[in-house]
Protein backbone atom coordinates (compact mmCIF):
# COMPACT_ATOMS: atom_id res chain seq x y z
CA UNK A 1 0.00 0.00 0.00
CA UNK A 2 1.50 3.40 -0.89
CA UNK A 3 1.91 5.40 2.47
CA UNK A 4 3.78 8.86 3.04
CA UNK A 5 7.31 8.28 4.24
CA UNK A 6 6.15 9.38 7.75
CA UNK A 7 3.85 6.44 8.54
CA UNK A 8 7.35 4.59 7.96
CA UNK A 9 10.00 6.66 9.18
CA UNK A 10 7.35 7.55 12.70
CA UNK A 11 7.55 3.88 13.61
CA UNK A 12 11.06 3.24 12.70
CA UNK A 13 12.50 6.24 14.87
CA UNK A 14 9.78 5.13 17.72
CA UNK A 15 11.13 1.71 17.46
CA UNK A 16 14.89 2.81 16.84
CA UNK A 17 15.13 0.22 13.31
CA UNK A 18 16.11 1.50 10.02
CA UNK A 19 14.32 1.70 6.97
CA UNK A 20 16.53 1.35 3.75
CA UNK A 21 15.36 3.90 1.06
CA UNK A 22 16.40 2.26 -2.20
CA UNK A 23 17.12 4.17 -5.69
CA UNK A 24 15.33 2.62 -9.07
CA UNK A 25 15.72 3.99 -12.45
CA UNK A 26 13.82 1.08 -14.50
CA UNK A 27 11.30 -2.04 -13.58
CA UNK A 28 13.62 -3.87 -12.44
CA UNK A 29 15.07 -2.28 -9.80
CA UNK A 30 11.78 -1.33 -8.59
CA UNK A 31 10.95 -4.56 -9.03
CA UNK A 32 13.26 -6.47 -7.20
CA UNK A 33 13.15 -4.12 -4.33
CA UNK A 34 9.33 -5.15 -4.17
CA UNK A 35 9.99 -8.63 -4.06
CA UNK A 36 13.03 -8.55 -1.32
CA UNK A 37 10.66 -6.47 0.90
CA UNK A 38 7.71 -9.55 0.09
CA UNK A 39 10.37 -12.01 0.96
CA UNK A 40 11.68 -10.28 4.45
CA UNK A 41 8.11 -9.01 5.08
CA UNK A 42 9.64 -5.18 5.43
CA UNK A 43 8.05 -1.77 4.81
CA UNK A 44 10.15 0.11 2.02
CA UNK A 45 10.91 3.80 0.46
CA UNK A 46 11.51 3.29 -3.25
CA UNK A 47 13.47 6.39 -4.10
CA UNK A 48 14.12 8.19 -7.93
CA UNK A 49 16.34 11.16 -8.08
CA UNK A 50 16.01 14.12 -10.58
CA UNK A 51 17.67 12.27 -12.96
CA UNK A 52 15.76 8.65 -12.91
CA UNK A 53 13.03 10.59 -13.50
CA UNK A 54 14.29 12.41 -16.08
CA UNK A 55 15.20 8.80 -17.29
CA UNK A 56 12.14 7.13 -17.10
CA UNK A 57 9.30 9.79 -17.25
CA UNK A 58 7.63 10.87 -13.86
CA UNK A 59 4.21 9.12 -15.02
CA UNK A 60 5.89 5.93 -15.69
CA UNK A 61 7.90 5.72 -12.94
CA UNK A 62 4.65 7.01 -10.34
CA UNK A 63 2.99 4.17 -12.48
CA UNK A 64 5.32 1.47 -11.90
CA UNK A 65 5.08 1.90 -8.19
CA UNK A 66 1.14 2.19 -7.65
CA UNK A 67 0.86 -1.23 -9.58
CA UNK A 68 3.49 -2.83 -8.13
CA UNK A 69 2.07 -1.42 -4.68
CA UNK A 70 -1.37 -3.14 -5.62
CA UNK A 71 0.67 -6.44 -6.39
CA UNK A 72 1.41 -6.43 -2.87
CA UNK A 73 -0.84 -4.43 -0.81
CA UNK A 74 0.41 -5.33 2.53
CA UNK A 75 3.63 -3.86 1.81
CA UNK A 76 3.79 -0.46 3.17
CA UNK A 77 5.46 1.72 0.32
CA UNK A 78 6.76 4.96 0.16
CA UNK A 79 7.80 6.90 -3.11
CA UNK A 80 10.15 9.31 -2.27
CA UNK A 81 11.81 12.17 -4.80
CA UNK A 82 15.75 11.87 -3.75
CA UNK A 83 17.71 15.34 -3.72
CA UNK A 84 15.10 17.71 -5.22
CA UNK A 85 17.05 20.66 -6.13
CA UNK A 86 14.29 23.10 -6.50
CA UNK A 87 10.47 23.95 -5.28
CA UNK A 88 9.14 23.02 -8.75
CA UNK A 89 10.93 20.18 -8.63
CA UNK A 90 9.49 18.96 -5.50
CA UNK A 91 6.23 20.27 -6.63
CA UNK A 92 6.18 18.55 -9.79
CA UNK A 93 6.87 15.16 -7.96
CA UNK A 94 4.12 16.14 -5.50
CA UNK A 95 1.43 16.72 -8.42
CA UNK A 96 2.73 13.74 -9.99
CA UNK A 97 1.93 11.08 -6.63
CA UNK A 98 5.67 11.11 -4.53
CA UNK A 99 4.30 10.35 -1.45
CA UNK A 100 7.65 11.79 0.08
CA UNK A 101 10.49 14.60 -1.31
CA UNK A 102 13.77 15.66 -0.42
CA UNK A 103 14.38 19.48 -0.92
CA UNK A 104 18.16 19.33 -1.21
CA UNK A 105 19.13 22.85 -0.93
CA UNK A 106 22.00 22.24 1.46
CA UNK A 107 24.66 23.71 -0.57
CA UNK A 108 23.23 26.89 0.46
CA UNK A 109 23.75 29.19 3.59
CA UNK A 110 21.83 28.05 6.64
CA UNK A 111 18.84 30.70 6.09
CA UNK A 112 18.82 30.34 2.43
CA UNK A 113 18.35 26.15 3.16
CA UNK A 114 15.83 27.13 5.98
CA UNK A 115 13.70 29.31 3.99
CA UNK A 116 13.54 26.93 1.07
CA UNK A 117 12.99 24.22 2.79
CA UNK A 118 10.17 25.99 4.56
CA UNK A 119 8.61 26.73 1.47
CA UNK A 120 8.23 23.11 0.47
CA UNK A 121 7.22 21.70 3.85
CA UNK A 122 4.03 24.11 3.27
CA UNK A 123 3.25 23.05 -0.43
CA UNK A 124 3.80 19.69 0.35
CA UNK A 125 1.91 19.15 3.99
CA UNK A 126 -0.72 20.67 2.44
CA UNK A 127 -0.91 17.68 -0.04
CA UNK A 128 -0.45 14.87 2.92
CA UNK A 129 3.26 14.47 1.79
CA UNK A 130 6.31 14.04 3.84
CA UNK A 131 9.07 16.21 3.33
CA UNK A 132 13.29 15.35 3.93
CA UNK A 133 15.91 17.83 4.17
CA UNK A 134 19.78 17.93 4.60
CA UNK A 135 22.02 20.00 6.81
CA UNK A 136 25.81 20.09 5.87
CA UNK A 137 28.07 18.45 3.12
CA UNK A 138 28.30 14.51 2.05
CA UNK A 139 32.17 13.90 2.22
CA UNK A 140 34.20 11.56 3.66
CA UNK A 141 36.46 12.88 6.87
CA UNK A 142 40.13 12.07 7.42
CA UNK A 143 42.05 11.23 10.18
CA UNK A 144 43.85 14.57 10.31
CA UNK A 145 41.12 17.23 9.24
CA UNK A 146 41.00 19.72 11.88
CA UNK A 147 38.03 20.89 14.40
CA UNK A 148 37.33 23.96 12.30
CA UNK A 149 37.02 22.10 8.91
CA UNK A 150 34.95 19.58 10.32
CA UNK A 151 32.67 22.05 11.63
CA UNK A 152 32.32 23.57 7.76
CA UNK A 153 31.75 20.52 6.55
CA UNK A 154 29.51 18.17 8.68
CA UNK A 155 26.00 18.85 10.33
CA UNK A 156 25.53 21.64 13.10
CA UNK A 157 23.28 19.94 16.00
CA UNK A 158 22.35 23.30 17.59
CA UNK A 159 21.08 24.42 13.98
CA UNK A 160 19.44 21.41 13.10
CA UNK A 161 17.66 21.78 16.07
CA UNK A 162 16.75 25.72 15.06
CA UNK A 163 16.28 24.25 11.65
CA UNK A 164 13.68 21.40 12.42
CA UNK A 165 11.82 23.26 15.05
CA UNK A 166 11.08 26.69 12.18
CA UNK A 167 10.64 24.45 9.20
CA UNK A 168 8.73 21.42 10.88
CA UNK A 169 10.45 19.11 8.40
CA UNK A 170 9.58 15.75 8.83
CA UNK A 171 12.89 13.82 8.64
CA UNK A 172 16.37 15.27 8.25
CA UNK A 173 19.89 14.05 6.62
CA UNK A 174 22.88 15.46 8.93
CA UNK A 175 25.99 15.11 7.24
CA UNK A 176 28.26 13.04 9.42
CA UNK A 177 31.16 12.13 6.99
CA UNK A 178 29.52 9.88 4.11
CA UNK A 179 29.39 10.27 0.58
CA UNK A 180 27.75 8.83 -2.42
CA UNK A 181 29.35 6.13 -4.81
CA UNK A 182 31.54 3.63 -4.59
CA UNK A 183 34.22 5.32 -3.13
CA UNK A 184 33.55 6.64 0.26
CA UNK A 185 36.86 6.89 2.38
CA UNK A 186 40.31 7.67 1.71
CA UNK A 187 41.81 5.80 4.84
CA UNK A 188 39.96 4.64 7.62
CA UNK A 189 36.23 4.25 7.51
CA UNK A 190 35.33 6.93 9.81
CA UNK A 191 31.78 8.80 10.70
CA UNK A 192 30.94 11.59 13.41
CA UNK A 193 28.67 9.16 15.40
CA UNK A 194 28.98 11.68 18.22
CA UNK A 195 27.38 14.26 16.25
CA UNK A 196 24.55 12.31 15.18
CA UNK A 197 23.78 11.44 18.55
CA UNK A 198 23.50 15.43 19.64
CA UNK A 199 21.28 15.67 16.46
CA UNK A 200 19.14 13.43 17.27
CA UNK A 201 18.66 14.06 21.01
CA UNK A 202 18.20 17.84 20.13
CA UNK A 203 15.81 17.40 16.85
CA UNK A 204 13.93 13.75 17.80
CA UNK A 205 12.70 13.26 14.42
CA UNK A 206 13.68 10.55 11.85
CA UNK A 207 17.04 10.89 10.80
CA UNK A 208 18.81 9.98 7.04
CA UNK A 209 21.80 7.93 6.23
CA UNK A 210 22.89 9.13 2.58
CA UNK A 211 25.38 7.47 0.90
CA UNK A 212 24.70 4.15 3.13
CA UNK A 213 26.25 1.61 0.68
CA UNK A 214 28.44 -1.03 2.22
CA UNK A 215 29.84 -2.60 -0.95
CA UNK A 216 29.86 -6.24 0.68
CA UNK A 217 33.09 -7.97 -0.13
CA UNK A 218 31.27 -10.44 -2.23
CA UNK A 219 29.43 -8.06 -4.43
CA UNK A 220 32.94 -5.96 -4.94
CA UNK A 221 34.27 -9.47 -5.87
CA UNK A 222 31.92 -11.11 -8.12
CA UNK A 223 32.43 -7.20 -9.76
CA UNK A 224 36.08 -8.03 -10.06
CA UNK A 225 35.71 -11.48 -11.19
CA UNK A 226 34.65 -10.50 -14.44
CA UNK A 227 36.87 -8.20 -15.21
CA UNK A 228 35.39 -5.27 -14.02
CA UNK A 229 37.63 -2.17 -12.01
CA UNK A 230 36.59 -1.02 -8.51
CA UNK A 231 39.96 -0.35 -7.40
CA UNK A 232 39.81 1.39 -3.74
CA UNK A 233 36.38 1.32 -3.38
CA UNK A 234 34.99 2.07 0.35
CA UNK A 235 31.40 1.56 1.60
CA UNK A 236 30.42 1.85 4.94
CA UNK A 237 30.94 -0.97 7.23
CA UNK A 238 28.27 -2.95 8.34
CA UNK A 239 29.08 -2.39 12.17
CA UNK A 240 28.83 1.56 11.05
CA UNK A 241 25.64 0.70 9.77
CA UNK A 242 24.07 -1.09 12.81
CA UNK A 243 25.90 1.96 15.11
CA UNK A 244 24.20 4.68 12.52
CA UNK A 245 20.87 2.83 13.62
CA UNK A 246 21.35 3.16 17.51
CA UNK A 247 22.49 6.64 16.82
CA UNK A 248 19.01 7.60 15.44
CA UNK A 249 19.54 6.54 11.45
CA UNK A 250 15.91 5.60 10.44
CA UNK A 251 15.90 5.70 6.49
CA UNK A 252 18.80 4.34 4.70
CA UNK A 253 19.67 5.59 1.27
CA UNK A 254 21.02 2.87 -0.76
CA UNK A 255 21.92 3.08 -4.59
CA UNK A 256 25.54 2.07 -5.51
CA UNK A 257 25.26 -1.53 -3.96
CA UNK A 258 22.27 -2.35 -5.81
CA UNK A 259 24.34 -1.15 -8.60
CA UNK A 260 27.21 -3.06 -8.38
CA UNK A 261 25.26 -6.17 -7.62
CA UNK A 262 23.63 -5.87 -10.72
CA UNK A 263 25.68 -5.19 -13.51
CA UNK A 264 28.31 -7.94 -11.73
CA UNK A 265 25.53 -10.03 -13.11
CA UNK A 266 25.03 -8.88 -16.31
CA UNK A 267 29.01 -9.00 -16.73
CA UNK A 268 29.63 -12.33 -15.88
CA UNK A 269 26.37 -13.43 -18.43
CA UNK A 270 28.75 -11.44 -20.85
CA UNK A 271 31.91 -12.45 -20.09
CA UNK A 272 30.40 -16.64 -20.59
CA UNK A 273 28.62 -16.48 -23.65
CA UNK A 274 29.56 -13.76 -25.97
CA UNK A 275 26.30 -14.63 -28.23
CA UNK A 276 23.92 -13.84 -26.06
CA UNK A 277 21.70 -10.67 -26.89
CA UNK A 278 18.60 -12.04 -25.02
CA UNK A 279 18.01 -9.09 -22.40
CA UNK A 280 16.14 -11.43 -19.89
CA UNK A 281 18.94 -13.85 -19.75
CA UNK A 282 21.22 -10.53 -18.52
CA UNK A 283 18.43 -8.99 -16.32
CA UNK A 284 17.44 -12.17 -14.69
CA UNK A 285 20.42 -12.97 -12.55
CA UNK A 286 20.84 -8.90 -12.03
CA UNK A 287 17.37 -8.78 -10.54
CA UNK A 288 18.33 -11.96 -8.27
CA UNK A 289 21.36 -10.46 -7.16
CA UNK A 290 19.76 -7.22 -5.72
CA UNK A 291 16.92 -8.94 -4.34
CA UNK A 292 19.39 -11.00 -2.47
CA UNK A 293 21.44 -8.22 -1.25
CA UNK A 294 18.25 -5.78 -0.11
CA UNK A 295 16.90 -8.68 2.19
CA UNK A 296 20.28 -8.83 3.91
CA UNK A 297 20.66 -5.02 4.04
CA UNK A 298 16.66 -5.20 5.23
CA UNK A 299 17.78 -7.92 8.55
CA UNK A 300 20.59 -5.72 9.26
CA UNK A 301 18.72 -3.03 9.24
CA UNK A 302 16.08 -4.48 11.61
CA UNK A 303 13.30 -4.05 9.01
CA UNK A 304 12.17 -7.52 8.42
CA UNK A 305 9.42 -8.45 9.80
CA UNK A 306 7.69 -4.91 10.92
CA UNK A 307 4.63 -5.23 8.94
N1 LIG B 1 21.53 8.68 -2.95
C1 LIG B 1 21.47 8.22 -4.36
C2 LIG B 1 21.73 9.35 -5.34
C3 LIG B 1 21.64 8.91 -6.79
O1 LIG B 1 21.64 11.36 -9.65
P1 LIG B 1 21.73 9.94 -9.21
O2 LIG B 1 20.54 9.11 -9.67
O3 LIG B 1 23.03 9.25 -9.56
O4 LIG B 1 21.65 10.05 -7.61
O5 LIG B 1 20.82 9.75 -2.61
C4 LIG B 1 22.27 8.05 -1.96
O6 LIG B 1 22.41 8.58 -0.87
C5 LIG B 1 22.90 6.71 -2.29
O7 LIG B 1 24.11 6.47 -1.62
P2 LIG B 1 25.14 5.31 -2.12
O8 LIG B 1 25.91 5.86 -3.28
O9 LIG B 1 26.01 5.03 -0.94
O10 LIG B 1 24.32 4.12 -2.49
ZN1 LIG C 1 21.94 10.97 -1.36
Amino acid sequence: MLVTGNEILQKAHKEYYGVGAFNFVNYEMLSSIFEAANEANSPIIVQASEGAIKYMGIDIAVGMVKILSQKYPHIPVALHLDHGTTFESCKAAVDAGFTSVMIDASHHPFEENLEETLRVVKMAHDKGVSVEAELGRLMGIEDNISVSEKDAVLVNPKEAEQFVKETKVDYLAPAIGTSHGAFKFKGEPKLDFERLQEVKKLTNIPLVLHGASAIPDYVRDSFLSTGGDLKGSKGVPFEFLKESIKGGINKVNTDTDLRIAFIAEVRKVANNDNTQFDLRKFFTPGKEAIKRLIVERMNLLGSSNKI
